[in-house]
């Protein structure tokens, strides 16, 4: 009976250790997701007032943010991704799909209905308003940013976009 509290010790640390090394793994991350999809005072590039408008339809629905560069270097967006639907891009200039978005160096850009929107195509399911999606934005020199973006009703207003402090 002596081996009872022994392995349940060592699965207790084991499950510390399980989790310390889990949160340590996902930090980077986490904290630049964190950041973006809230108050957002961290990192180089500040994502805020994201959202996606509940789809029309069960094939397309776009999605809208606010990107801030809180850096002295311009940055610029080369490509989105989400699980919600095969195909994501970005488009600006109407329905145009461009290669890459450019925010200017302090300064901030906005996808807004006729200014752009990241559009997901071929969506895998319906979208409903209270559920929210994932993207992961990738930036030419800050690397990648993960996204959570709630599914607003049609009718509903669009979040607010925050500058980063
Ligand atoms: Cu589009």
């Amino acid at each position: 009976m002596k081996r009872f509290p022994l392995s349940l010790i060592a699965a207790i640390l084991l499950t510390v250790t399980g989790l310390a090394g889990l949160a340590r793994g996902t930090e980077p991350t986490a904290t630049a997701a964190d950041a973006a999809a809230s108050q957002g005072s961290q990192g180089p590039i500040v994502v805020s007032g994201a959202y996606v408008r509940e789809p029309a339809n069960g094939i397309n629905a776009a999605a809208y943010f606010t990107l801030s560069n809180t850096t002295d270097a311009a940055e610029s967006l080369t490509a989105v991704t989400s699980g919600a639907g095969a195909l994501t891009t970005l488009h600006t200039d109407s329905m145009r799909q461009s290669a890459a978005l450019t925010i200017p160096a302090r300064g901030s850009v906005t996808l807004s209905p006729g200014k752009g929107h990241v559009m997901i195509e071929k969506l895998y399911g319906p979208l409903k308003a209270g559920q929210s999606v994932n993207f992961q934005l990738t930036f030419a020199k800050s690397g990648q940013l993960l996204l959570t973006a709630p599914v607003i009703a049609v009718t509903a207003p669009a979040p607010t976009a925050q500058a980063p402090r």
